[in-house]
């Protein structure tokens, strides 16, 4: 018998905020680990989602966008870590553009981060699905990157030479190294941090600009009240009482769509009744608590 052994491997994205990083882990996976939006920033920690086929297994991990102007706690202290994780051992690294946005000092930042990466590194170009486009702003980095895809992650278009590449790059391996515990997909019942980050996710796509970066998402309790039904308890914490105003709404008409659209979603991905208890909390400190 012919024994074939398995490709097996660490995969890093990184690129500045909003180029489509965890919507491409998403759409690879088949289903949502990641939040998005179209908000930058949205990832606040790095994510990791295991990939499997008949050639092996890829621990791809997401990290959030490096922003160019870190004046904030919280994006300072995002940035810090998203660096620290980028720094740890990956077998490949994923840079990742979006060719509708102009080149800046932000994505020069995130190319100086990457330069001194000493791995083998694939340059992706994301959202080719749309016309508008810098793309002569970039062509001077195909001379960095010996390989370049060209992708969208939203409509998974040329997905798969991408992955066939990443194969090639990846080592084999006799035996499996990769401890299952220590991955997501988030997609359980039991997972406060899912249902924390799904509800943080409606809060990025139903309020304006400012709102998703004063809040944070606890989830204090996950009961089974049945075998159908699961009660859940969670708090949005904002910076000022201006902002819970706004996050309640007007007679509570905007947290009640929040968790309207959370609930859905959680019980759509568990198949179990959930019952929400979402309530907006003061406490301008949760920055300094929860992210340092
Ligand atoms: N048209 C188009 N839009 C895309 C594509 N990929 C992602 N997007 C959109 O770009 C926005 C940002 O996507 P995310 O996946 O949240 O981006 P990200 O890089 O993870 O962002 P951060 O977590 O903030 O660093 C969302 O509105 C996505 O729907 C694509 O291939 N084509
Ligand atoms: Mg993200």
């Amino acid at each position: 018998m012919i024994q074939y052994a398995m490709k097996e491997g660490k995969v890093l994205l990184v690129g500045r905020p909003n180029t489509g990083k965890s919507t491409f882990i998403n759409n690879l996976i088949g289903q949502k680990v990641s939040i998005t939006s179209p908000k930058p920033q949205t990832t606040r920690f790095p994510i990791k989602a295991l990939f499997q086929d008949e050639r092996g297994k890829i621990v791809f991990i997401d990290t959030p966008g490096i922003f160019g102007k870190t004046q904030d706690f919280l994006s300072k202290n995002i940035n810090e870590k998203t660096i620290q994780a980028i720094n740890e051992e990956a077998d490949v690294v994923i840079y990742m553009i979006d060719h509708t946005r102009r080149r800046d000092f932000e994505e020069a930042k995130v190319l100086g981060i990457v330069r001194k990466l000493d791995k083998p590194k694939i340059l992706v170009i994301n959202k080719i699905d749309q016309l508008e486009t810098y793309l002569p702003q970039y062509e001077y980095l195909r001379k960095e990157f010996k390989r370049v895809f060209k992708i969208s992650a939203l409509k998974r278009l040329h997905i798969k030479p991408l992955l066939n590449e990443i194969y090639e790059l990846l080592p084999e391996k006799e035996k499996s190294e990769i401890g299952e515990e220590s991955i997501y997909p988030l997609l359980n019942i039991d997972s406060k941090i899912f249902i924390s980050e799904l509800i943080r996710e409606k809060i990025f796509l139903m309020m304006g600009e400012e709102i998703p970066y004063t809040t944070t998402v606890l989830v204090d309790q996950i009961k089974e009240r049945s075998k159908q039904l699961t009660f859940i308890k969670a708090r949005i914490l904002t910076t000022s009482p201006r902002y819970k105003k706004m996050l309640i709404g007007e007679g509570g008409r905007k947290i009640k769509e929040i968790g309207s659209y959370a609930r859905k979603e959680i019980a759509l991905a568990t198949s179990k009744k959930i019952y929400l208890n979402l309530t907006v909390e003061v406490d301008p400190h949760w920055q300094e608590t929860y992210y340092s």
